[in-house]
This record gives structure tokens, C-alpha cells and sequence, in this order.
């Protein structure tokens, strides 16, 4: 019996692999790279006050086989808009920003109050109107959705609850 192992190149699996990639690769549409696989759904801003941060909550599909990654976000009605997730940790809550968002492969990935959010920094909004935010991935894709600016109250059914005192409000 000899010790040849057998160099990894040629190793049957590992060509089996990088053959499917290939295939995907170019069974992919031209165009998914730009627009992106990743469609936005019920997006919408909870606007308080012009001095107040919006936090803006939406629903991600990513309908392709190969995981995406939220980068960024941007709007002509926030300044800055930025990723950010609520943490919860020995009962008290905090913000933190995050670079990155993953969104899985064939997967949904929800923004909800307490969980992810969009932060808009300088809010130019008010409720009952619509405005465009612009979501970047990695990779260049893009894709851009229309956000519903609610009031306090938040989007009917949202975990904000009416009423309760603005410096508490979940994110
Ligand atoms: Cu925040």
C-alpha cells in the first residue's frame, strides 16, 4: 500500500463542487448582480419629532441561493442613515451600530422594533407620506423601496406601543 495522498485539485469531491459553482455561476441572469436578488417589503418610519432619530423597519427577502449582505442604507429624508440593532442584555436595552447585515440564502430577514433597524438621523419626513430609502449590498447591488412614515403609533400591528413616553420608545 503506498502513502500517495492524492493532491486536492484532483480530489473528486472537491471537482464535483467547484463544477456546480461554475454551473451556477452561469446559470445566474446578467442583470441579478446589479439590481440584487433581494426585494424590500413593508417598509415603513416611525417619525416622532424633527430632533428625534426615526427608526425604519422593513422585511428582506433574499430569493437566490447565495447568501447577501446589507451594507448600507440611504435616504434623501434622513441625512444619515445608518444600521443599527437593539440589544438586550440583564434587562436594560441599547443601540449598536452594525456594518453588516446578513441576510440567508432563500431566506427573510425581518427589521423589527427591539430587533434591526434603519436610524434616521435628521428626519425630513411626516406621517402619511411615503419616502424612497436606497439599500446597498455587498457587491454593488442596490435596491431601492418605498418607506411609509408613521406616527408614534407606529405601523398597525408593529410592536410600538401608543402612548407610551418618547425617551422610552423601542427602536
Ligand atoms: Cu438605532
Amino acid at each position: 500500500m503506498t502513502h500517495r495522498p492524492t493532491p486536492p485539485s484532483f480530489h473528486p469531491t472537491r471537482r464535483r463542487a467547484a463544477l456546480l459553482a461554475l454551473g451556477l455561476a452561469l446559470l445566474a441572469p446578467a442583470g441579478a448582480r446589479a439590481a440584487g436578488p433581494v426585494t424590500v417589503s413593508g417598509g415603513w418610519f416611525r417619525y416622532l419629532l424633527a430632533s428625534i432619530p426615526s427608526g425604519g423597519y422593513m422585511t428582506l427577502h433574499n430569493a437566490s441561493a447565495t447568501p447577501a449582505v446589507l451594507t448600507g442604507a440611504s435616504s434623501p429624508a434622513c441625512g444619515s442613515l445608518m444600521l443599527h440593532r437593539t440589544e438586550s442584555r440583564g434587562g436594560t436595552e441599547r443601540m449598536v451600530a452594525v456594518a453588516k447585515v446578513p441576510v440567508p440564502a432563500r431566506g427573510t430577514l425581518r427589521f423589527a422594533p427591539g430587533g434591526y433597524h434603519l436610524m434616521c438621523m435628521q428626519p425630513r419626513m411626516h406621517p402619511h407620506e411615503t419616502v424612497p430609502v436606497t439599500l446597498t449590498f455587498e457587491g454593488g447591488g442596490r435596491v431601492t423601496a418605498s418607506f411609509t412614515v408613521f406616527g408614534a403609533s407606529g405601523a398597525p400591528g408593529s410592536a410600538a406601543k401608543p402612548g407610551t413616553d418618547m425617551r422610552k420608545m423601542r427602536m
